[in-house]
């Protein structure tokens, strides 16, 4: 019997810490040993002339999630998760959003069938808390913590999410407690609702204009404000989906002051602008980069690739929110035409993260290969209690890994993707670094863009506790 499953031989590795040249032996789906040289695998890839980094960890992605009544997302987990591997992604952290007025419990449960059997890499949940009852508190909440859901999101706007100061504090005393992560939609729901209601009555209705309901200020009212709860309960926060530097400078504050304060951003805040939202002449067409916080400027691309580079943001993740553009379900959902606050908010973007950050950041010189696997896999998988199984390529580590071009040049087009929408933000993106094979738990899950993983394949993953918020 051969020694290894799989050999990986002849590529540079790439990790957070370390560039090396040396192969890499596969047995059982975990890594078992790195060395100069490695023979003896029923199976051998010669990765010769790339790239051998950890697989890609998108920490924030949204996949078959309810989104009111009439709208429908565009992918469930075997569609985006496959989208996701054929992106170099072998792992998601997915939401488990609960409705107001309905048990948490049970909406995990609703998750995992959701889940179970479609996902073709392996997946974890994030929690979504819309409505903290004492029992969702105090039962429900530990009770899955224990089972591995170790982190959840809280919202500071939406109707039917919102949370308000004194519930935003009673969940984060109970993250405190349990020593889960705290996720945090930071945008101000009174202040957005006021100028969408100006807008709306100045006749200013277009997708553009959901730029304009949500503009930076917004943001950075809302992360102070959290970070504020946060420091009263002494308790870690991740602010996700950051946008510009107005949010940015609230968070190094924090940290200036000592707090634990987490950040993560996407690739809408450094290749798009609300400009996009124009669409054709301020058409509906718009409605494609609709998401929140929405896209900014080229002042905000400068200031997120500082945060990159100097450790502001510890992540960046895909945020893939996706609705079909033509469809009554979608984008052009009939009340979409009477104003850009019926338009579903989110767009596509779970097999174009990598490209799109290894092409604007290491191909640019902006950011380096390592410091691009840290952003894209290991703080993910240590920030979200994966590490070292997940993120790294390290002896004992599961074998999912990415063999990546760094100088193939493709140009990003529907036509190519796997995801479910039928549109991509990035139609005619021209990026530099492309993946060329996806490896699973040690299995071929993509090859030049052919999947060969099946809806299965990927398993639940039950997490630790963080390692940034368990107390010492
Ligand atoms: N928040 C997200 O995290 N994703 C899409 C929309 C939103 O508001
Ligand atoms: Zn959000
Ligand atoms: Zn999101």
């Amino acid at each position: 019997m051969a020694e290894f499953d799989l050999a990986i031989r002849g590529g540079t590795v790439v990790t957070a810490s370390d560039t090396t040249r040396c192969d890499i032996g596969v047995r059982g789906g975990r890594i078992v040993q790195l060395a100069e040289s490695i023979t003896g695998a029923s199976r051998e890839i010669d990765a010769s002339g790339l790239l051998v980094l950890p697989g890609g960890v998108d920490s924030h992605v949204h996949l078959d999630q309810e989104s009111g009544p009439e709208i429908r997302m565009a992918d469930g987990f075997e569609s985006g998760t496959r989208a996701a591997a054929a992106g170099g992604t072998t792992t998601v952290l997915a939401f488990a959003k609960q409705e107001k007025g309905t048990s948490l419990r049970d909406c995990v449960m609703r998750y995992h069938q959701k889940a179970a059997g479609q996902a073709l890499i392996d997946y974890g949940f994030h929690l979504i808390v819309s409505d903290p009852t004492p029992s969702v508190l105090n039962q429900e909440l530990p009770a899955l913590f224990a089972d591995g859901c170790t982190s959840f999101k809280v919202f500071m706007t939406y109707d039917d999410l919102v949370l308000n100061d004194r519930q935003l504090l009673e969940v984060f005393a109970v993250a405190k407690r349990e020593q889960a992560l705290v996720m945090v939609h930071a945008e101000g729901y009174d202040t957005i609702k006021f100028l969408t209601a100006k807008l709306e009555g100045e006749g200013k209705t277009a997708p553009y204009f959901h730029a304009l309901s949500r503009p930076q200020l917004v943001e950075r009212e809302a992360t102070h404000r959290a970070i504020s709860h946060a420091e009263l309960i002494d308790v870690p926060i991740m602010i996700v989906h950051v946008s510009g530097r107005e949010p940015m400078e609230q968070i190094r504050w924090a940290r200036g002051r000592g707090l634990k304060v987490f950040a993560e951003t996407c690739p809408q805040y450094i290749s798009l602008t609300a400009d996009d939202l124009k669409g054709d002449n301020m058409d509906i067409s718009g409605g494609k980069y609709v998401c929140s916080p929405p896209p900014r400027d080229h002042a905000s691309w400068a200031a997120i690739w500082e945060g990159l580079k100097d450790g502001t943001f510890q992540t960046f993740s895909s945020d893939h929110c996706p609705f079909y553009y033509d469809s009554p379900e979608g984008k052009l959902h009939p009340k979409a035409k009477t104003s850009f606050r019926y338009v579903p908010n989110g767009i596509p973007g779970i097999e174009t993260r990598l490209q799109i950050l290894w092409s604007e950041g290491v191909a640019k010189g902006r950011i380096t290969a390592n410091e691009f696997v840290a952003l894209t896999a290991t703080n993910h998988a240590k920030m979200y209690g994966l590490y070292p199984r997940k993120g790294t390529i390290a002896v004992g580590s599961d074998a999912d890994i990415v063999l990546w071009d760094p100088n193939r040049k493709e140009t990003i087009r529907q036509d190519i993707l796997h995801h479910g929408a039928d549109y991509t933000p990035w139609e005619g993106f021209a990026v530099t670094g492309w993946p060329v094979m996806t490896i699973a738990c040690g299995r071929i899950a993509v090859e030049d863009g052919k999947v060969f993983s099946r809806p299965g394949d990927g398993q639940f993953l039950r997490r630790e506790i963080s390692p940034y918020v368990r107390a010492a």
